[in-house]
């Protein structure tokens, strides 16, 4: 096969979980802006040792009873809100160096933890937000793999503009750094990277205008929620699949 033909990379986006036909991915991106994907970056960088990711809250009990107290966190939230017992909510200013370093985060979300359990086949599978986009992008370079399934995490089903916001931003970087051919095989990505273009110097305000941005506001004050989720290319980490739903910084 001639060099060049192997380095095309095919980008595919797809808006949630439900929609990914059932393959088993070369390599899968999974993003989940507000917040999960964001807080998994930020937990690694602290230091946690690995993350565990479950959709369902029985198996993530289950799991997390088998480990010793301290060498664990239960970290989730449902609607919003921090599950009753768990040690932590999804913010990524809770998962602070003092409190995860050296622990394995036992992790469930509405949106992003269904996400990542969904393309868990994949051969490669990281977790991007905003702040580990150039990470996340170049370690794809690196991979020069032929396909790269991108999956936003949406809203119990639906879909949305943050998640989509950066799944432009990690094409576009892709297309202004990839040596080769980039192909955007689907409308989702055109429409994510048109996105991209409009709000890449006021991405805050994308996360506000976002239904997702305004559901948190109503429930209280995320302002440094807002402000971390929106910062571009500040964390070197990537958090990938080291086996079946365990995450560790690569
Ligand atoms: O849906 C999810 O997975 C969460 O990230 C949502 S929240 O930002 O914690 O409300």
């Amino acid at each position: 096969m001639p060099l060049e033909r192997y380095l095309t990379i095919n980008l595919t986006y797809y808006h949630v979980a439900n929609e990914v036909p059932e393959i088993s991915p070369d390599v899968a991106v999974v993003i989940d802006v507000l917040r999960a994907t964001t807080t998994i970056s930020w937990a690694l960088k602290n230091g946690a040792d690995s993350i565990q990711v479950f959709a369902d809250l029985d198996l993530l009990k289950k799991s997390a009873i088998k480990w010793n107290a301290n060498e664990k966190l239960m970290l989730g939230e449902r609607g919003g809100k921090k599950i009753e017992g768990f040690d932590l909510g999804n913010s990524p200013l809770s998962v602070t160096k003092k409190v995860v370093k050296g622990k394995r985060l036992f992790m469930s979300t509405t949106n992003g933890t269904k996400s990542l359990q969904k393309v868990q086949n994949a051969k490669h599978l990281f977790a991007m937000g905003l702040p580990n986009r150039r990470a996340v992008a170049e370690k794809i370079i690196s991979l020069k793999s032929e396909n790269v399934l991108i999956l936003g995490s949406g809203w119990e089903g639906s879909y949305s503009l943050e998640d989509s916001l950066a799944a432009g931003a990690l094409a576009s970087y892709l297309i202004a750094n990839y040596d080769y051919e980039v192909n955007i095989l689907n409308d989702e990505l055109q429409a994510a990277l048109a996105l991209w273009e409009f709000w890449k110097n006021d991405i805050l305000k994308c996360l506000k205008t976002a239904t997702h941005g305004k559901r948190l506001t109503s429930l209280g004050d995320y302002e440094e929620d807002f402000k971390c989720c929106s910062k571009l290319d500040c964390l070197e980490i990537v958090p990938a699949q080291v086996e079946r739903g365990v995450i560790r910084a690569s």
